[in-house]
């Protein structure tokens, strides 16, 4: 009783602290500008920042649904879509407004949102076996080469090739941890079958949901096009890319989450 009622008020707790947020946005947005019918690029940082504020209030109500140790998966599945959220207001201000590519909010928000992720790939180990910390810390140094290797190169400070060759190693790197390092063994070894079928999924999520970002820095910045559609299909590529990695990662993890306390009931 005293239990639901404490899972109850920090749920209420996410949800107003999340709206708040969400609220407090349009307070900057719109600086004089709107959005024109024609303008795509700048419709999907729309459709895209709605849909991760929905996410965001799901993800968070939905724990008062689950046991235990999936209410932390479930919290960190709402973090990513509340940090991302408040990043697309700024980026779709930036793009509305200017026309330019939001580059240094892109990274911040990913930089925040995507060593989020890998504590989920932790997260729904751990709630099933006893994990080595070192997994994680080798997740995240993964990240921080792929993520760095990406920027300099978008910011314009190393040349655009050998920051992609860095950044595609830091993501080769999680590649093979996930894949065949300790990660994967134990899962193999411990997990029970539903667990194993979503490390399973996540593992597509990064293998085939990431590579969508390096496709996206290939036509904004490799493939030698007109600069102003370079942009265009760089932002298009990694909002659709951030709508499967972000929104429908947490799906699979709810969906997780769901099954296996349904178990414990
Ligand atoms: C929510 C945001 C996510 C999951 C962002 C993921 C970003 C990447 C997987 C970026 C990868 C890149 C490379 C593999 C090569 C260099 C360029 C990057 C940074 C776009």
């Amino acid at each position: 009783m005293i239990k639901n009622l404490k899972s109850r008020f920090i749920n209420r707790y996410l949800m107003a602290s999340a709206l708040f947020f969400a609220s407090t946005i349009p307070a900057y947005a719109s600086s004089g500008v709107i959005l024109q019918s024609n303008d795509f690029v700048g419709i999907s940082f729309w459709l895209i920042s709605m849909a991760l504020v929905a996410s965001t209030a799901f993800f968070f109500l939905e724990r008062d649904r689950v046991v235990g140790k999936w209410k932390t998966s479930l919290t960190v599945s709402g973090l990513v879509t509340l940090v991302a959220a408040v990043h697309y207001f700024y980026m779709r201000d930036v793009w509305v407004a200017t026309g330019s590519t939001p580059t240094v909010y892109r990274y911040i928000d990913w930089l925040i949102t995507v060593p989020l992720l890998m504590i989920e790939f932790y997260l729904i180990l751990s709630a099933i076996a006893k994990v080595p910390v070192g997994i994680f810390w080798r997740l995240l140094i993964g990240t921080l080469v792929m993520l760095v290797g990406g920027y300099v190169g978008e910011a314009g400070y190393v040349s655009v090739w050998p920051a992609f060759i860095v950044g595609m190693l830091g993501w080769f790197y999680i590649l093979y941890e996930i894949f065949a390092g300790e990660a994967s063994k134990i899962n193999a070894n411990q997990a029970p079958a539903n667990v194993q079928s979503a490390f399973k999924t996540m593992r597509l999520i990064v293998t085939f949901g990431w590579a969508i970002y390096p496709l996206g820095y290939f036509f904004g910045y490799l493939s030698g096009a007109d600069p102003v559609e370079s942009m265009k299909s760089l932002n298009i590529v990694y909002n659709l890319a951030d709508v499967l990695n972000k929104i429908a990662f947490g799906i699979i993890i709810w969906s997780v989450a769901t099954a296996e306390s349904e178990k414990l009931k």
